[in-house]
């Protein structure tokens, strides 16, 4: 019964205890304090609060906030809102919803006035689809970042199962195609404008079916405009696949040469069109010795490497 217990305790399933509300201070029972209050055990802060260095604060992070009851999560763009307060910094609410202001885009991180041109403006940590701005800064495009050696690159190809057809014409290279979380193409016009905007580099990542992997890079990267037919340039390899582009037999070398696909032949074999041949769409010469395009099956960087059965091709500025 509770006047067995000392004061401001009660009995609770045949114990003295203070009320779910209160904590014991040692002598008597008091109220959880809120957040930002003093504490030394996190039972002294109201629940869903922790006690961290002394503070009664929520304590998973930036993205969660005490609504005066209990500590929140904040919701990213799209999602319910009641105040400000519900959405992770930089979005607003309005209309019970998350959003940036008009002025502002979303990166996939937080709203931004100055919009990503491509993965190296976006201060991203982990790998993931973002989305940049390439054509006119106005225009959304999702894209696939990586991070890697403290490097972030956009990906512009990427093949892992043969999911996604690679056989395609012009107008579909020149937009792209294919899933940013999956395969895809990013679209030649895409990659143009970014790699032609400061200089570039570019890295490709090749996986042997039985999980070796190579890479290659290449300190200078940009294609042409479309006028140009997206005519490759590329210089300065290091890395370990070996160079398949550029010092290469000459009938294979893709370096100064023109996209081709199968309704546009730009390629240097006269009679046919290696696009044809290949069913890619690639900076054909007579016609590759590289081809990351090509059938599924039959991807090749050098012979000395075997055919491989995932690709990555990603970019980045250098400095
Ligand atoms: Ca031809």
């Amino acid at each position: 019964m509770s006047d067995e217990c000392i004061e401001t305790l009660f009995c609770i399933h045949g114990a003295c205890k203070c009320d779910r509300i209160d904590f014991w201070m040692g002598h008597k029972c008091s109220a959880r304090k809120e957040a930002k209050s003093n504490c030394t055990e996190t039972e002294e802060c109201k629940d869903t609060l922790q006690c961290v260095d002394d503070k009664c604060v929520c304590n998973e992070g930036d993205d969660w906030f005490w609504n005066g009851r209990i500590c929140r999560h904040r919701n990213t763009l799209g999602h319910f809102c009641l105040s400000h307060n519900d959405c992770k910094a930089s979005l607003i609410c309005n209309g019970n919803t998350c959003i940036c202001n008009n002025t502002e885009l979303w990166n996939g991180i937080s709203c931004s006035v100055s919009r990503p041109m491509e993965c190296y403006d976006i201060p991203f940590k982990a790998n993931g689809v973002y989305v940049i701005y390439p054509t006119d800064r106005i225009h959304p495009k999702p894209v696939y970042c990586v991070l890697q050696d403290g490097i972030k690159w956009t990906v512009i190809q990427r093949r892992f199962n043969g999911s996604v057809n690679f056989t395609r014409n012009w107008t579909s290279y020149k937009n792209g195609f294919g899933n940013v979380n999956g395969e895809y193409w990013l679209g030649n016009e895409y990659i143009h404008l970014i790699s032609s905007n400061g200089r570039h580099k570019i890295r490709f990542q090749l996986w042997k079916a039985d999980g070796t992997n190579k890479y290659a890079d290449y300190s200078t990267f940009s294609i042409g405009n479309e006028a140009n037919k997206y005519l490759l340039t590329v210089n300065g390899y290091s890395g370990t696949a070996g160079d398949g582009l550029l010092n290469v037999d000459h009938y294979g070398r893709a370096a100064g040469q023109k996209f081709t696909t199968f309704d546009q032949d730009n390629d240097v074999y006269g009679i046919r069109n290696c696009a044809v041949l290949e069913h890619g769409g690639w900076w054909y010469n007579q016609c590759e010795y590289a081809d990351l395009n090509k059938r599924y099956s039959q991807i090749n960087w050098r012979y000395n490497i075997g055919l491989l059965s995932k690709t990555m091709m990603m970019i980045s500025k250098e400095k």
